[in-house]
């Protein structure tokens, strides 16, 4: 039941926003129909609900405004959401084979994409993606490419935004864990791949009692070639740190540009997290009252990869510990306990840390860090790397609740950070040149609770040198009670919060049901370009280029030759609504088969599949686009193939006969 207050509180939001409607839009709203006070007073909305449907909701054929790139966890896929109203648009396969891309699934060369991740030849068909980053050009989002790394395997995937698919997937040759990354150089010049777990470098063993000589951390730089869309090894190189655990990585901008933040968790080296017996936080790696903060030179880096003073292992330049330490490339300044995130502030002028056990967040002054390095004030740690003086370096701490992990930034000079412990989103001032609005620097403004226990945060453009401001997102660990139970496996929650008023205001939950999000980046929709079908029938979609075996329409043959004592059958196929050509092909038991697949639609989402059951083969075949799938016909029989796609009326009938003769 509604009481009469309520009721006129409703109806006053109500009329507020038909005024509101008639003046900011081309059609004006008349009136709401009395439906619609049906509709509040039924499903017993609040007006705060009220106006977030308002502001959410996306009428069919129109687009958002953002899109979302969330990483999806151990899913080892990648999210792609839409903002305001949170609708998943896609799901990326990356270290995972996905059916529905037919990626991993015969196709060749997704196949060979998911190979190129292999550990010494070990097939690894997942992985954990953390941090996904949209790549730069000075210091903002430019839509081209996305990077995420793979946290267990120590690896880093390349996804071309014209197509929103896995083109490259690198091992590190030297780490085995990973954490820091991917986070980008402000014009691509590198993704970076932060270290997490010490282990000896190279994938070697070495015993625990071993750890301070042995283990290490490493510090990737994978350069990348915008052109060929690759990650190129020969001009990549790694920074050997201490075993500390470092921990995210931030790259500087604009004043900062040219060096690279991370944290570090485990400044004593313990080697088994808080260490069973002691009381918590008491020992281990929660022992010491400060860890480091890592301020990396890469321009200085690169000098040195210049001048020579690299060791290649394994295929790939390294900076060993004590060069980068005695040359100026790494340094140290305390951070306070268990630190979290790092994030650099629009202008580059200041580093944010989080310490997860320290109710503020700690912020750095770049400009400071330079005096300080420049005056040699500092010791030097057991490795050699100098520490710098934390009061020296300290701009500011803000208390701001339990548990600060995250930071990002809007265009009003505030800051949001995450409280994993509170359950809340924390927005801040900045103090320095973000002060214009008179407002008290460096200050807690406001704090929104959220469901539950949020990890990291996202905004529009929100780590970029111009934030959007407009919304964050909170991406909770915990649902608990927010949803529809499902089952012991809760979804996690991403909550919309909208910031564009003077007040923090929640606007949606969305349920992720697939894997656990760490990271999201959020970019304008309108810098994305991608192919609505690709440039050209027989579209090689991992070459980005026509395919030598594109078939036109009324070239589709089969070829049967010998080759190596063996019979080797190669189709060229194409696939148009609503039949493949050929649709009978027959071989012998132990041929090779050969099979290349032409979709030559070209109608917008005029998509094909290929599902040949036995063979564990799917593919699809996005208009224009030519796939190879390649296999020893090994077991005798009769394999109808089909279209996977409901494509159109005769869709059911969009199939045809694979003959294995005994
Ligand atoms: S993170 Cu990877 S443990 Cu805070 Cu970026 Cu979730
Ligand atoms: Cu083609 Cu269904």
């Amino acid at each position: 039941m509604m009481h009469g207050k309520a009721k006129g509180v409703i109806l006053g939001v109500l009329m507020a926003l038909v005024a509101a409607c008639a003046r900011g839009r081309a059609t004006p709203v008349a009136g709401l129909p009395a439906e619609a006070q049906t509709v509040i007073r039924e499903r017993g909305l609040s007006p705060e609900d009220v106006v977030a449907a308002l502001r959410t909701y996306m009428p069919g054929g129109k687009y958002d405004e953002y899109v979302m790139f969330s990483s999806g966890g151990h899913s080892g896929q990648v999210l792609v959401i839409g903002i305001p109203s949170m609708r998943l648009l896609k799901v990326i396969g990356v270290f995972t084979p996905e059916p529905w891309q037919g990626y991993g699934f015969g196709e060749k060369g997704t196949l060979e994409v998911l190979a190129e991740g292999f550990a010494r030849g070990k097939p690894l068909l997942w992985g954990d993606t953390h941090h996904p980053a949209l790549s730069e050009t000075e210091g903002e989002y430019d839509g081209q490419f996305l990077f995420i790394n793979d946290k267990a395997n120590a690896r880093l995937a390349v996804i071309d935004l014209r197509d929103f698919e896995t083109k490259q997937i690198v091992k590190n040759p030297n780490a085995i864990s990973d954490h820091g990354g991917g986070f980008v150089t402000p014009n691509t010049e590198y993704v970076v791949e932060g270290p997490q777990y010490a282990a000896p470098i190279g994938w070697e063993y070495a015993p625990l009692d071993q750890y301070k000589d042995k283990y290490r951390g490493l510090l990737t730089f994978w350069a990348f070639d915008r052109q060929k869309g690759r990650v190129d090894l020969d001009r990549s190189f790694q920074i050997e740190l201490p075993p500390y655990w470092q921990d995210l990585c931030d790259a500087g901008k604009k004043v900062s540009y040219g060096w690279v933040f991370c944290n570090s968790i485990n400044t004593e080296m313990a080697t088994g997290g808080i260490e069973e017996g002691n009381p918590p936080f008491e020992a281990g790696t929660a022992k010491n009252e400060m860890d480091y903060l890592h301020i990396i030179n890469w321009k200085k880096a690169e000098e040195l990869i210049r001048a020579g003073k690299y060791e290649v292992i394994n295929g790939i330049k390294v900076i060993r510990l004590e060069t980068a330490a005695r040359e100026g490339v790494l340094f140290f300044a305390p951070e306070p306990k268990s630190p979290h995130g790092v994030d650099v502030a629009p202008g580059g002028e200041y580093i944010v840390v989080g310490g997860k056990l320290d109710p503020h967040v700690t912020i750095y002054s770049f400009e400071k860090i330079q005096k300080a390095i420049a005056a040699g004030n500092f010791e030097r740690d057991p490795f050699g790397v100098p520490v710098l003086r934390f009061e020296d370096v300290k701009e500011a701490q803000v208390e701001l609740g339990l548990g600060p992990l995250h930071t990002v930034f809007d265009d009003k000079g505030y800051a949001y950070t995450s409280l994993f412990l509170d359950s809340a989103v924390a927005k801040w001032s900045l103090g320095g040149p973000y002060r214009k609005d008179g407002a008290e620097p460096w200050k807690l403004v406001e704090k929104l609770p959220v469901h539950y226990n949020i990890g990291h945060i996202a905004a529009p453009e929100g780590d970029t040198v111009s934030p959007d401001g407009k919304y964050v997102v909170a991406l909770n660990k915990w649902s608990v009670d927010r949803f529809q139970p499902v089952g012991p496996l809760h979804p996690q929650n991403f909550q919309l919060i909208d910031i564009s008023g003077g007040k923090m205001r929640l606007l949606y939950d969305m349920p992720i049901g697939i894997g656990e999000p760490h990271y999201a980046q959020i970019i304008k929709a309108d810098k994305l370009k991608p192919f609505l079908v690709y440039p050209e029938i027989g579209w090689n979609a991992v070459k980005m280029a026509k395919d030598p075996n594109a078939t036109e329409a009324g070239r589709e043959r089969v070829e049967v030759r010998e080759e190596g004592g063996r019979r080797v059958v190669e189709i060229w196929m194409t696939a148009v609504r609503s039949h493949f050509k050929p649709e009978r092909v027959k071989v012998r038991k132990g041929d090779h088969v050969i099979w290349h697949i032409t979709n030559i639609e070209r109608a917008r989402d005029a998509t094909h599949g290929f599902a040949l059951g036995g063979y564990n083969i799917n593919l699809s075949l996005e208009p224009g686009e030519t796939a190879t799938i390649e296999f020893d016909a090994d077991q005798s029989g009769t394999f109808p193939f089909y279209c996977t796609e409901f494509c159109s009326a005769l869709h059911l009938e969009m199939m045809g006969y694979f003959l294995v003769e005994p």
